[in-house]
Protein backbone atom coordinates (compact mmCIF):
# COMPACT_ATOMS: atom_id res chain seq x y z
CA UNK A 1 0.00 0.00 0.00
CA UNK A 2 1.13 3.51 -0.47
CA UNK A 3 2.14 5.47 2.86
CA UNK A 4 2.78 9.08 3.09
CA UNK A 5 4.47 10.93 6.74
CA UNK A 6 6.24 14.19 6.73
CA UNK A 7 9.39 14.80 8.49
CA UNK A 8 11.01 18.38 9.17
CA UNK A 9 14.19 19.78 8.20
CA UNK A 10 16.59 22.38 9.51
CA UNK A 11 16.12 25.24 7.64
CA UNK A 12 19.37 25.82 5.39
CA UNK A 13 20.10 22.10 5.01
CA UNK A 14 18.47 21.40 1.91
CA UNK A 15 22.04 21.18 -0.28
CA UNK A 16 23.39 18.91 2.97
CA UNK A 17 20.19 17.04 2.93
CA UNK A 18 19.92 16.17 -0.55
CA UNK A 19 23.51 15.13 -0.40
CA UNK A 20 23.49 12.87 1.99
CA UNK A 21 20.23 11.03 0.26
CA UNK A 22 22.43 10.80 -3.45
CA UNK A 23 25.10 8.95 -1.33
CA UNK A 24 22.36 7.09 0.35
CA UNK A 25 24.38 4.18 2.36
CA UNK A 26 23.91 0.62 0.08
CA UNK A 27 22.82 -1.43 3.21
CA UNK A 28 19.98 1.04 4.16
CA UNK A 29 18.79 0.46 0.62
CA UNK A 30 19.03 -3.14 0.97
CA UNK A 31 17.03 -3.16 4.23
CA UNK A 32 14.43 -1.08 2.85
CA UNK A 33 13.78 -3.17 -0.12
CA UNK A 34 14.05 -6.41 2.83
CA UNK A 35 11.40 -4.82 4.31
CA UNK A 36 8.99 -4.52 1.62
CA UNK A 37 9.54 -0.44 1.08
CA UNK A 38 9.83 0.62 -2.39
CA UNK A 39 9.03 3.48 -4.88
CA UNK A 40 9.91 5.67 -1.87
CA UNK A 41 10.41 9.44 -2.79
CA UNK A 42 10.95 12.67 -0.19
CA UNK A 43 9.76 16.03 -1.57
CA UNK A 44 11.12 19.25 0.34
CA UNK A 45 8.55 22.02 0.61
CA UNK A 46 11.41 25.05 0.64
CA UNK A 47 8.56 27.56 1.94
CA UNK A 48 8.19 25.19 5.69
CA UNK A 49 11.14 22.81 5.47
CA UNK A 50 8.45 20.24 5.50
CA UNK A 51 9.79 16.97 3.91
CA UNK A 52 6.60 15.07 2.34
CA UNK A 53 7.75 11.36 1.74
CA UNK A 54 5.80 8.57 0.21
CA UNK A 55 6.78 4.87 -0.37
CA UNK A 56 5.08 1.69 -1.81
CA UNK A 57 4.79 -0.92 1.36
CA UNK A 58 4.87 -4.07 0.55
CA UNK A 59 5.01 -5.54 4.05
CA UNK A 60 3.68 -4.64 7.53
CA UNK A 61 6.43 -1.81 8.26
CA UNK A 62 7.15 1.48 7.17
CA UNK A 63 10.53 3.00 6.86
CA UNK A 64 9.84 4.76 10.23
CA UNK A 65 9.12 1.46 12.04
CA UNK A 66 12.71 0.09 11.33
CA UNK A 67 14.66 1.61 14.04
CA UNK A 68 15.30 -1.14 16.13
CA UNK A 69 17.82 -1.95 13.50
CA UNK A 70 21.44 -0.87 13.77
CA UNK A 71 21.66 0.27 9.88
CA UNK A 72 18.60 2.77 10.40
CA UNK A 73 19.95 3.61 13.94
CA UNK A 74 23.19 4.59 12.72
CA UNK A 75 21.63 6.53 9.92
CA UNK A 76 19.01 8.05 12.11
CA UNK A 77 22.29 9.54 14.17
CA UNK A 78 23.78 10.43 11.10
CA UNK A 79 20.85 12.73 9.56
CA UNK A 80 19.50 14.17 13.10
CA UNK A 81 22.22 16.61 13.38
CA UNK A 82 20.15 18.65 10.17
CA UNK A 83 16.78 17.49 11.27
CA UNK A 84 13.95 18.12 13.68
CA UNK A 85 14.68 14.56 15.68
CA UNK A 86 13.20 12.74 18.69
CA UNK A 87 15.66 12.64 21.53
CA UNK A 88 16.37 8.78 19.95
CA UNK A 89 17.64 10.57 17.14
CA UNK A 90 14.45 9.34 14.98
CA UNK A 91 13.01 11.92 12.73
CA UNK A 92 9.81 13.43 14.10
CA UNK A 93 7.13 11.91 11.56
CA UNK A 94 3.62 12.65 11.20
CA UNK A 95 1.61 10.17 9.20
CA UNK A 96 -0.48 12.18 6.08
CA UNK A 97 -4.14 11.08 5.26
CA UNK A 98 -4.38 10.13 1.92
CA UNK A 99 -7.41 12.15 0.49
CA UNK A 100 -6.98 11.02 -3.44
CA UNK A 101 -5.57 8.55 -5.65
CA UNK A 102 -5.45 8.02 -9.36
CA UNK A 103 -4.06 5.18 -10.76
C1 LIG B 1 15.22 10.18 5.82
C2 LIG B 1 14.79 9.58 7.17
C3 LIG B 1 14.00 8.31 6.95
C4 LIG B 1 14.81 7.35 6.07
C5 LIG B 1 15.25 8.04 4.79
C6 LIG B 1 16.11 7.12 3.94
O1 LIG B 1 15.97 11.35 5.99
O2 LIG B 1 15.94 9.30 7.93
O3 LIG B 1 13.69 7.70 8.20
O4 LIG B 1 13.98 6.24 5.75
O5 LIG B 1 16.00 9.21 5.11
Amino acid sequence: MKLAFKMKLKPGFKDEYKKRHDEIWPELKVLLKENGISDYTIFLDEETNILFAVQQQDGNQSSQDLGQTAIVQKWWAYMADIMEANADNSPVSKPLVEVFHMD
